[in-house]
């Protein structure tokens, strides 16, 4: 079984989201996802709308996602590929490169972002409306 994993906040979930967790299952058989808590979102100075629970809960009940797992620092990707057997690393292409290193443990692969959609853009247009 070829297992993949990404990380990501995954708040506001939308489209380009959907886009990058099915292209990353696509690459294997099983797709792990670990996700953000929220005081690992405060260190990555990212102030989430839904909490933890609620954005696990929600990624849980996505087809192409087999598993969810908390994601607390930036230090535990090599342990997270070795604990859980990971055959390919998967993000997308804004943090191209940034995770390199991981190429001793696994297969490294960033996916083209989805153009036009992001949880800040939302996040911006749903204010200028609201008003
Ligand atoms: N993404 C995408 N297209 C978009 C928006 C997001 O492909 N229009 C991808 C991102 O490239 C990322 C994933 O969806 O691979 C999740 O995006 P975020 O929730 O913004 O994740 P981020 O805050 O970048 O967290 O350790 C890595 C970090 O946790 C990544």
């Amino acid at each position: 079984m070829k297992k993949v994993l990404t990380y990501g906040t995954f708040d506001l979930l939308h489209w380009g989201h959907i886009n990058l967790l099915r292209r990353a299952r696509e690459l294997g058989d099983y797709l792990v996802v670990a996700i953000s808590t929220d005081e690992f979102n405060a260190i990555k100075n990212k102030k989430a709308y839904h909490n933890y629970e609620n954005r696990k809960m929600i990624l849980e009940a996505i087809r192409y996602v087999d598993e969810v797992i908390p994601e607390n620092n930036w230090e535990q990707k090599i342990n997270d590929v070795k604990n859980h057997d990971i055959d390919v690393f998967v993000m997308g292409d804004d943090w191209e490169g940034e995770f390199d290193f991981l190429k001793d443990y696994c297969e490294v692969t960033y996916l083209p972002r989805t153009v036009g959609i992001s949880t800040t853009k939302i996040k911006k247009e749903l204010l200028v409306t609201a008003k």
